[in-house]
C-alpha cells in the first residue's frame, strides 16, 4: 500500500502531525535520519510506539521513503530550519519525479523559501512553505496552517492539510492559501512576532496589577480570567490565568520561583528586521524583542538596580479605575501591535506582488494558533468591509475603540511611570498611537539637521511634494547637495 503523504523529521511536530494525519483517514510514509550507532533508530521507536497499528509506514532510508508515496508525491519536512531543510532537498530532488511536492513546514525563514520554490520548480517539482502554528497540541488535535510557494500545488495539498487544519466557531478551517514565494513563512514570522507582543503587553498588565495594586496570583488569575470573559477573550490571557494558579511540588506558585529572564528564537527578532527592511514601523513588537534582551541580562539589572535605583519605593494604589485601565490600555495596545504587524504585511505583499488577503489570514488565526482570539473576527470583518481600511485603526469599530480607550490607556502610562515601573509596550503602543495622529510631527527639525550637516535636502510645505531643496545654512556652504534618495 502506498502513502497518501510522506513526512521527514519525527521530532515534537513532525509526529504529531503524523498522528493527525493518521486519524483523519490518511496513511503516511515517514522517515527520520538515523543516527549510526543507535540500536533503535527514531522511526523504529515511533512505529513501534505512538504510531504502532496505524496507517503509518516507516522507513529508515529516503528512497524507500520516496518509493512508498503515492504520485504526484506530497513530502512535508518537520526538521529544524536552515541547513536541515536543504540538505534534505537535495537527497530528495534525484528520487523525484515530475510534479512531487515538497512542504517544508518548518519555521524557515522566508527568504530562504523565496528561493527554494525557484530551485524546486527549476527541477520540474514544486514547493510549499507552510508555517505551522500550535505547537505540539495543535499539531495533533489542530494547527494553524500558513501555506505559500508553488500556487498549482495547492489544489494538491488543500485536501490534507485543511482536513489537519484546526477549526474556527464558524466550521472554515484554519488553512487556507496565502500567496507566492516565501509568503507563508513570512506570515507565519509576523504571526509568531505578535505573539512577541501580546505576551509583553500581558507581562506589563501583571506587572502593574501585581506593583501598584498590590494582588496576589489568584486575585490576578482572576481579573484575568474576567477580561477573558470579554473583547481580550483569547488562548493567551486564558493560559496566563492558569499560569498563574499553578503550584509548584511544595506547594508554592511556580511563577514567584520562574527567573525573570526571557528566551527567544528568533521569528521576533525576524519580523522586526523584516519591517525596518520594508520601512514599516513595528515598535511594539520591537520594544517586545528588545525587553526580552534586557532581561536575559539579570546581572546587569541586579546591580543597576543597586547602584542607580536603591532608593526605589513603589507607590501603590487605591485607585478603583486602575483595573480597568489597565484592561483598556491592554487593548488599545493590542489592536496597535497587529495594526501595525498588518501594516507591515500589506507592505510586503506591495512590494513582493504577493498580493495578500489580510481578511483570510486574519480568519486562519483564529483558531489553531497562539494568538488566537476573539478579536481576530473583528479584524477579518475590518479588512473584509465593502470598503478596505488604509490602517487597520480607522476601521469604524477599532477607530472608535482607540478613542473611547485613550484617556485610561494615558492614565495609566504615567501612573506607571510615575511609580517608576516599565511599560516599554504600552508605552510604545500609545507613542505610535500619538504620532499615527499627529497631523505635523517635528520631522522637519530632523530634516533641517540633516540639510545642515550633511546637505541631505527637504521638502517645503509651501512647494509640490517630490522637490528638494538645499539651504546653504551659514553662508559659507557651497550648493552641492546629496542624493534625496531613501533607504
Ligand atoms: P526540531 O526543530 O528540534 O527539529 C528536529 C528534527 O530535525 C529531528 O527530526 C531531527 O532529526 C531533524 N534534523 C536536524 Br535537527 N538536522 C537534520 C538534518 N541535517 N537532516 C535531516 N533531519 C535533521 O523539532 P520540532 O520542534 O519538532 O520542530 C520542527 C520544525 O517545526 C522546526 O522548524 C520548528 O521551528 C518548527 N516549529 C516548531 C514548533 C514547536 O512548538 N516545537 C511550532 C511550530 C513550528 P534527528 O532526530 O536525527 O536529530
Amino acid at each position: 500500500k502506498k502513502a497518501d503523504i510522506g513526512l521527514i523529521g519525527l521530532a515534537v511536530m513532525g509526529e504529531n502531525l503524523v498522528l493527525n494525519m493518521e486519524s483523519k483517514g490518511f496513511t503516511v510514509a515517514v522517515y527520520n535520519r538515523t543516527v549510526p550507532g543507535i540500536e533503535e533508530g527514531v522511526v523504529e521507536r515511533f512505529v513501534n510506539g505512538r504510531g504502532k497499528g496505524k496507517n503509518i509506514i516507516g522507513c529508515t532510508e529516503i528512497n524507500d521513503f520516496v518509493e512508498h508515496i503515492k504520485t504526484p508525491r506530497k513530502i512535508m519536512m518537520m526538521v529544524r530550519a536552515g541547513n536541515a531543510v536543504d540538505q534534505l532537498m537535495e537527497q530528495l530532488f534525484p528520487l523525484l519525479s515530475p510534479g512531487d511536492i515538497i512542504i517544508d513546514g518548518g519555521n524557515s525563514n522566508y527568504e530562504d523559501s523565496n528561493r527554494r520554490v525557484i530551485e524546486t520548480e527549476k527541477r520540474g517539482f514544486r514547493f510549499i512553505g507552510t508555517g505551522v502554528s500550535g505547537g505540539e497540541f495543535g499539531a495533533l488535535n489542530g494547527a494553524s496552517i500558513m501555506p505559500g510557494g508553488s500556487q498549482p500545488a495547492w489544489n494538491d495539498v488543500k485536501p490534507i492539510l485543511q482536513r489537519i487544519a484546526a477549526v474556527a466557531e464558524d466550521g472554515t478551517p484554519c488553512c487556507d492559501w496565502v500567496g507566492p514565494g516565501g509568503s507563508g513563512h513570512f506570515v507565519k514570522m509576523i504571526h509568531n512576532g505578535i505573539e512577541y507582543g501580546d505576551m509583553q503587553l500581558i507581562s506589563e498588565a501583571y506587572f502593574l496589577l501585581k506593583h501598584l495594586k498590590k494582588m496576589d496570583n489568584e486575585a490576578i488569575a482572576t481579573v484575568f480570567e474576567h477580561w477573558n470573559e470579554g473583547r481580550l477573550h483569547s488562548y493567551l490571557m486564558e493560559i496566563s490565568a492558569q499560569v498563574l494558579r499553578h503550584r509548584d511540588k511544595d506547594g508554592d506558585y511556580l511563577i514567584d520561583k520562574i527567573l525573570d529572564t526571557a528566551g527567544q528564537k528568533g521569528t521576533g527578532k525576524w519580523s522586526v528586521i523584516n519591517a525596518m527592511e520594508l520601512g514599516m514601523p513595528l515598535g511594539l513588537i520591537a520594544s517586545a524583542v528588545f525587553e526580552r534582551s534586557l532581561s536575559s541580562d539579570k546581572n546587569l539589572r541586579v546591580e543597576a538596580a543597586k547602584r542607580l535605583a536603591k532608593d526605589r519605593k513603589i507607590d501603590t494604589t487605591t485607585d478603583l479605575s486602575l483595573v480597568d485601565d489597565i484592561e483598556q490600555a491592554l487593548y488599545a495596545s493590542k489592536l496597535v501591535s497587529y495594526a501595525q504587524g498588518f501594516a507591515v504585511l500589506q507592505k510586503a505583499s506591495d512590494n513582493f506582488s504577493w498580493n495578500l488577503d489580510l481578511a483570510s489570514i486574519a480568519r486562519m488565526w483564529r483558531a489553531g494558533c497562539i494568538i488566537r482570539s476573539a478579536f481576530l473576527n473583528d479584524i477579518s470583518d475590518a479588512y473584509q468591509a465593502s470598503e478596505k481600511p488604509k490602517h487597520l485603526l480607522f476601521a469604524p469599530k477599532f477607530a472608535a475603540e482607540t478613542a473611547q480607550a485613550l484617556k485610561g490607556w494615558k492614565g495609566l502610562v504615567i501612573t506607571a511611570l510615575q511609580a517608576e515601573l516599565p511599560v516599554p509596550a504600552l508605552s510604545s503602543a500609545l507613542n505610535y498611537y500619538l504620532s499615527l495622529t499627529t497631523a505635523n510631527l517635528p520631522a522637519n527639525m530632523i530634516q533641517a539637521l540633516r540639510d545642515f550637516f550633511g546637505a541631505h535636502t527637504f521638502e517645503r510645505i509651501d512647494m509640490p511634494r517630490g522637490e528638494f531643496f538645499h539651504e546653504d545654512w551659514t553662508g559659507k556652504g557651497g550648493n552641492t547637495h546629496s542624493g534625496s534618495y531613501n533607504v
